[in-house]
C-alpha cells in the first residue's frame, strides 16, 4: 500500500445486511473492499488477496472474532478494527491484546467508522514508510557512498563476528587486503574525478569475480578488504591472484586513453587463538610485501 486511499479493505459479518452495507460504505469512500460472512471465506480471501484493513465482527457462526483478529495480524500483516454489539462482554483491551488496531461499537455509527478506518490507515502507511525509512538508514550506515561496498565500519564487526565463528568451529577464515599501487599518480594525472570513478569500477570487478560467501569492504581510500570464510591460505592465495588479473586487465578508458591500474594483494589465514588486529597487522604486512617487491602481485 503506496497510498492509504487506495487501500484494500475486507468486511467479516455474518449479517448480510451489515456487511453489504459496510461494503458499500467503503466502496464509496474510494477503497477497494470485498467481504465475508464468516471466518473460513475471510481467511480464504486474505490468502488471495493482499489486504490492509480488516473490518470484523466478533460474534460469527464458525470462530471467534478476536480469534480470527489474533491469527490475521499475526499471519496476513493487515490491521483490524473490530466491531461488537453493545453490551456484549468484550472489551477494548480484549481486541487490541489479540492484535487489534481498533474497536468500535455497535450499531456503528458510519461517521465515526469511517474515521478510525482513516486513522488506522493513516498509522499504517505511516508505520510502513518508517520501516522503510529503517532499513534505508540501516543499509546507509555500512555502506560506502562511492563504491556501493560495505564500509570499513561494517568490517570490523563482520571480521570479529567471523573470527568468533571460524575459532568456535575451528574452521578455517582467510582475509585478503589489497591497495592500489601508485594511485596517487592516477589522480594527478587524470584528475580526482576520474580516481573516484576508477576506484568503484574496481570495487565492482572485485565484488563480480569473488565468491557468493565472500564479502569485499572498503577499507580505506584506495584500499579494500575481503573476508573469506571456510577458506585457507592456499585457496585465499588463488583468490588473491584471481582479483589480481581483474584488476590489471580492467580498462579505464581516461582523456581518449587506455589506462591500466594494478593491485598489490596480501592474505592471510586467521590463526586460532589470534584476535582481530593480529590478522589485520599480518595481512597489512603482506601488502606490503607485494608492495615492496613491485606491486602487482600477491603475497601471503
Ligand atoms: P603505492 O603504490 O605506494 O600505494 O602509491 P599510492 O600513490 O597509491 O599511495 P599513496 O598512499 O601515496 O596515495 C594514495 C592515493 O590514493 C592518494 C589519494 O589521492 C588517493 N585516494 C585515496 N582515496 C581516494 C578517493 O576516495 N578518491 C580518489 N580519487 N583518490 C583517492
Ligand atoms: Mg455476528
Ligand atoms: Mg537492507
Ligand atoms: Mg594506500
Ligand atoms: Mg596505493
Amino acid at each position: 500500500m503506496t497510498d492509504f486511499r487506495h487501500a484494500d479493505i475486507l468486511i467479516v459479518d455474518d449479517d448480510i445486511d451489515v456487511g453489504n452495507t459496510l461494503l458499500k460504505l467503503v466502496l464509496a469512500a474510494g477503497y477497494n473492499g470485498v467481504k465475508a460472512e464468516d471466518g473460513e471465506q475471510a481467511l480464504e480471501i486474505l490468502k488471495n488477496r493482499q489486504v490492509d484493513l480488516v473490518v470484523t465482527d466478533i460474534e460469527l457462526p464458525d470462530i471467534q472474532g478476536l480469534e480470527l483478529t489474533n491469527l490475521i495480524t499475526k499471519e496476513h500483516g493487515a490491521d483490524v478494527i473490530v466491531m461488537t454489539g453493545f453490551g456484549e462482554q468484550y472489551t477494548y483491551e480484549d481486541a487490541i491484546e489479540q492484535g487489534a488496531s481498533d474497536f468500535i461499537i455497535k450499531p456503528i455509527k458510519f461517521s465515526e467508522l469511517s474515521l478510525r478506518i482513516k486513522r488506522v490507515l493513516r498509522e499504517r502507511a505511516f508505520d510502513q514508510e518508517r520501516e522503510k525509512l529503517m532499513g534505508k538508514l540501516q543499509e546507509l550506515a555500512v555502506t560506502d557512498g562511492l563504491t556501493k561496498l560495505y564500509n570499513s565500519r561494517h568490517f570490523y564487526e563482520t571480521l570479529d563476528v567471523e573470527i568468533r565463528r571460524a575459532r568456535r568451529y575451528g574452521r578455517p577464515l582467510s582475509l585478503l587486503l589489497f591497495d592500489i599501487d601508485k594511485f596517487k599518480n592516477f589522480n594527478d594525472t587524470y584528475g580526482h574525478i576520474e580516481g573516484d570513478r576508477a576506484l568503484a569500477r574496481i570495487a565492482r570487478a572485485v565484488q563480480d569475480c569473488i565468491r557468493l560467501t565472500d564479502t569485499a569492504f572498503r577499507y580505506g581510500g584506495e584500499e579494500f578488504t575481503v573476508l573469506m570464510p571456510e577458506t585457507d591460505e592456499e585457496e585465499a592465495l588463488g583468490v588473491g591472484q584471481r582479483v589480481c588479473e581483474e584488476a590489471r586487465d580492467l580498462v579505464h578508458r581516461v582523456d581518449g586513453k587506455d589506462v591500466h591500474l594494478t593491485i598489490s594483494v596480501g592474505v592471510t589465514q586467521c590463526i586460532p587463538g589470534e584476535d582481530l588486529a593480529d590478522m589485520v597487522k599480518r595481512v597489512d604486512e603482506a601488502m606490503y610485501k607485494a608492495k615492496r617487491a613491485g606491486g602487482n602481485q600477491v603475497a601471503a
